[in-house]
């Protein structure tokens, strides 16, 4: 459950992301890419982030990721049936979900520097936890 302050604090600073985190996950975690071998080349970070496959599934998932920003006390819900596609039809290991969450949230600390306070950081951990734990709930 949120606080006012964690709220404010959630959607000023997604109002502000217009950088994509995508790329880093594939970069800084390759075997994540083992899920995409139908992108093309992802052959070196140049290549990804040039890659304009990768960059319309990032917008994708980050605009999912949206999702939750507006529907903050239904997280859950909200994700229910990508879940179940994530684990049925994609088979993506949940953890997954954990590193793309703290990639973003480095990028968003050193895309905002000063803004991006202790409670800010704090806000956004939980909020990436949350929705790890969304996607990860129909999993069995
Ligand atoms: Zn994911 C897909 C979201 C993470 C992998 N995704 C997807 C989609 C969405 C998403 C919305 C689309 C669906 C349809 O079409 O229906 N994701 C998401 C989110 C997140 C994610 C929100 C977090 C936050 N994913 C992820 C990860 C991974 C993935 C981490 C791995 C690594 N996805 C995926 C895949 C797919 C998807 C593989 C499919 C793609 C294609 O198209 O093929």
């Amino acid at each position: 459950h949120w606080s006012a302050e964690e709220k404010q604090l959630i959607t000023s600073v997604w109002g502000k992301v217009n950088v994509c985190s995508w790329d880093g996950l594939l970069i800084v975690y390759p075997w994540t890419q083992r899920f995409f071998d139908n992108f093309g080349n992802l052959s070196s970070p140049t290549a990804i982030i040039g890659n304009p496959k990768v960059r319309a599934h990032g917008k994708k998932v980050l605009s999912s990721f949206g999702e939750a920003v507006k529907n903050l006390d239904n997280i859950k819900n909200t994700y229910a049936r990508l879940s179940e596609l994530h684990c049925d039809k994609l088979h993506v290991d949940p953890e997954n979900f954990r590193l793309l969450g703290d990639i973003l949230i480095i990028v968003l600390a050193s895309h905002f520097a000063r803004d991006f306070t202790p409670a800010c950081q704090f806000a956004w951990q939980k909020l990436v936890n949350v929705v790890a734990h969304a996607l990860a709930r129909k999993y069995h």
